[in-house]
Parts: structure tokens; sequence; C-alpha cells
């Protein structure tokens, strides 16, 4: 299966094949994640993804401001789908919102303390980036699902964001090229940097 041969940095001569090709291409590919402060309203991106409910009919927080700032027209929209399981995400239009193309609309768990938390939790990030790959959104922008009213413990919840989105990024290689995680709360960014610096 050799497909031919490369020089690495450091002179030696290298075969490649197919299996080496694949793990450069996707390690070239593999997109970006940044931990950023303030609302997932603020980088322009090609689609955010909303904290929001059963219903999908709107509610508080981030699922408030989203209905506020894209219009009527996406609780029209949000009517014909019939709500959502948790841990599952469905997408609309982004309407009004000019920052962004697309809604990723994913619902997380009210936290209570049980081993399904963390799967739901981690359901609702790999559903949405599994959307976004379905809708060819080349960079989204996450809140931090279920940290707000939902109540999920913010260390916790950083680490299930972090692994969950990792380990989809390395299992999957596209046009997505950068996954923000926006952090409304000085709280959330806190719980990130910890998680990160050990
Ligand atoms: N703008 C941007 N981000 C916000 C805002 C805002 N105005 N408010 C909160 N966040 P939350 P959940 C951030 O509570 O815990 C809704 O009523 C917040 O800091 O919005 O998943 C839904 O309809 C955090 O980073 O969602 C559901 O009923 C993130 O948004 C329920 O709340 C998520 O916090 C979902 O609860």
């Amino acid at each position: 299966d050799c497909l031919g041969f490369m020089i690495n940095p450091w002179g030696q001569k290298l075969v490649l094949e197919k299996s080496t090709v694949q793990m450069l291409k996707s390690y070239e590919r593999r997109a970006h994640i940044s931990i950023i402060r303030g609302s997932v309203l603020e980088p322009h991106v090609s689609a955010i993804v909303n904290a929001a409910n059963n219903s999908l009919l709107g509610g508080g927080g981030v699922d408030g401001a989203i209905h506020r700032a894209a219009g009527p027209e996406l609780l029209a929209e949000c009517r014909t789908l019939n709500g959502c399981e948790t841990g599952a995400a469905k997408s609309t239009k982004a309407y009004n919102i000019t920052t962004a193309d697309d809604i990723i609309h994913t619902v997380g768990p009210v936290y209570s303390g049980k081993p399904t938390d963390r799967v739901q939790l981690s359901s609702c990030y790999t559903s949405s980036l599994d959307e976004s790959f379905e809708n060819g959104n080349d960079s989204v922008a996450f809140p931090c699902i279920s940290t707000g009213v939902y109540g999920y413990p913010l260390d916790e919840a950083a680490h299930v964001a972090l692994t969950s989105i990792a380990n989809w990024l390395d299992d999957h290689y596209g046009i997505l090229k950068n996954v923000y995680i926006c952090c409304f709360r000085d709280e959330e960014y806190e719980a990130y940097m910890r998680l990160i610096k050990g």
C-alpha cells in the first residue's frame, strides 16, 4: 500500500502508506479549539449552538438572548421541529443574527448528580458537531451547555465539554476549522483555565 515517500525535517526518508497519509491529513485539518470570554453571539461563525429546552420554543438565559436577536421567524421554524430530546441537536437558520448562518439547538441535562448527566452533556457536544458536519459549517461557537439554569457544576461541565469536542475532532476531518467555547460568566472561563493549567 505504498503511495510514495517524503523526507521529514530530520532528513529521514519516510514511506507513505494510506494510513499515514490519512493521519497527516487529519492532523493538518483538525479544527482549533478556542476558549473565549463573552457571549456566543459575539464571534463571527458559521453556526452558533443554543442551550435550549425540550420544547425548542424559547426560554431564559442564552436561549432567550438568541431568540430575541434572531427575531420571530426563529420561533416559527422551531415550531415545525417537534421539540428535541435531551442530548440531541436540531438546526435552524439564524434569521436576524448577523454573526452566524445557522443555529444548532441542543438540550442539556438538568443536573441531577447521576452518571447519566455526563453522558447526556457529552452527547449535546457530539450531536451538535454532527449537525455542524451535516450543515457544512466551518466554525462553531458553543455556550457552556447546562451550566446556567440547569445547574451543572462548572469544573465537571468544562471537562466533559473539552474531552467530547477533542475526541469528536480526532474522529472527523472535514471543513470544520474553528470551535469556540464561549464563557459568558467569568466563573465558567475560570473553570476552563483550571482544567487547562491542571
Ligand atoms: N447571553 C449569552 N449567554 C448567556 C446568557 C445571555 N443573555 N445568559 C446565560 N448565558 P443557560 P442551561 C450563558 O442558563 O443551563 C433556558 O431557559 C451561560 O453563562 O442559558 O443549559 C432554556 O430555555 C452559560 O454559559 O442554559 C432552558 O430551559 C450558557 O449560556 C434552560 O435555560 C448556558 O446557560 C437551559 O439551561
